[in-house]
């Protein structure tokens, strides 16, 4: 019996050996050119259920020196940022700037390593390039072969204890993906009750259209996405489970959306504009949100004192 387990084990890595041998080695390009999946703006799309599905290769593997061509060709806009929505800082590496539909850029690595990137209009795109010494053999041929030994192994020795950590890894990767499902807009979705409610489409196209249009815009949603994902799921859950606090949501969020309605009606063109602009509308809600409660308690109080 255990001759016979010893000797399948020996076909087996025979096998796995001959596959390795007569495939030939894949190399690390010299250029790639990487795409958004079309349609993955949409927080609907399938790619999200693939992991890094949403670009296209979502493992890209480069040389040193060689050249990444990031090519909008979806109908939405994108971003191509280096690091991941969690990161404090983002895009240090590359791609801090909107693409819009049709335009590309280029990065040429000049160190080896690896490279996550992510969309940051679109939070549930993200990526992985890889950047080897040129002539390396790509990495992805081994390390599957290597892998499907290990699998082998482990499923006949460990079969209880892998299952376990995948069923926990796919828990993980649920979690995620609801988290990140809706976009920037999960209070205002929760809120309005649809993706497709016109509040939400309202906020959607602005945040596309205009404030991702500048440098200064994109910067200021960076930060503002980084803070506003620490709280929006809670806020979003707390309405689904409590409708009066979703009315309560939406009495308070409408002078916030009417008043950013008024740059739909303004054309911005420059940075400048855009400063102007994103000051004056966060000035006027401060005085919405802070200034009128304040004004009516002091009134209250004189009220009373006279
Ligand atoms: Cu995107």
């Amino acid at each position: 019996m255990k001759t016979i387990a010893i000797c399948s084990f020996f076909v087996l890595f025979a096998i796995v050996a001959g596959i390795g041998a007569t495939t030939p080695a894949a190399f690390a390009q010299a250029e790639v050119t990487i795409t958004p999946d079309p349609g993955s703006g949409e927080p609907t799309d399938d790619c999200i259920d693939v992991e890094y599905g949403c670009y296209i290769p979502g493992t890209a593997t480069v040389d040193v020196g060689g050249k990444v061509i990031f090519s909008n060709t979806d109908s939405a806009a994108h971003t191509f940022t280096s690091g991941a929505i969690t990161d404090d800082i983002v895009g240090l590496v590359f791609g801090e700037r909107m693409i819009k539909s049709g335009d590309s850029f280029e990065w040429t690595p000049d160190t080896v390593g690896e490279f996550p990137y992510f969309c940051m209009i679109h939070p549930w795109m993200d990526g992985w390039i890889i950047v080897q010494e040129a002539g390396t053999a790509e990495e992805t041929v081994e390390e599957v072969m290597e892998e499907t030994v290990e699998e082998v192994m482990e499923e006949t020795v460990e079969e209880v204890m892998e299952e376990t950590v995948e069923e926990e890894t796919m828990m993980e990767e649920t979690e995620v993906i609801d988290e990140t499902e809706g976009g920037g807009c999960l209070i205002a979705t929760a809120t309005f009750g649809s993706e497709l409610a016109p509040q939400v489409q309202q906020l959607r196209e602005l945040r596309d259209n205009t404030i991702l249009s500048t440098e200064s815009g994109t910067a200021f949603m960076t930060t503002f996405n980084q803070f506003y994902y620490s709280f929006s799921p809670i806020i979003a859950d707390l309405e689904r489970e409590h409708p009066v606090f979703k009315e309560v949501m939406k009495i308070t969020l409408t002078p916030m959306i009417s008043s950013l309605s008024l740059l739909n009606h303004v054309d911005i063109d420059s940075e400048e504009e855009m400063l102007g602009y994103g000051i004056s509308l966060i000035i006027l809600n401060i005085g919405m949100y802070v200034g009128i409660p304040v004004f009516g308690i002091l009134k209250l109080y004189q009220f009373k004192k006279n």
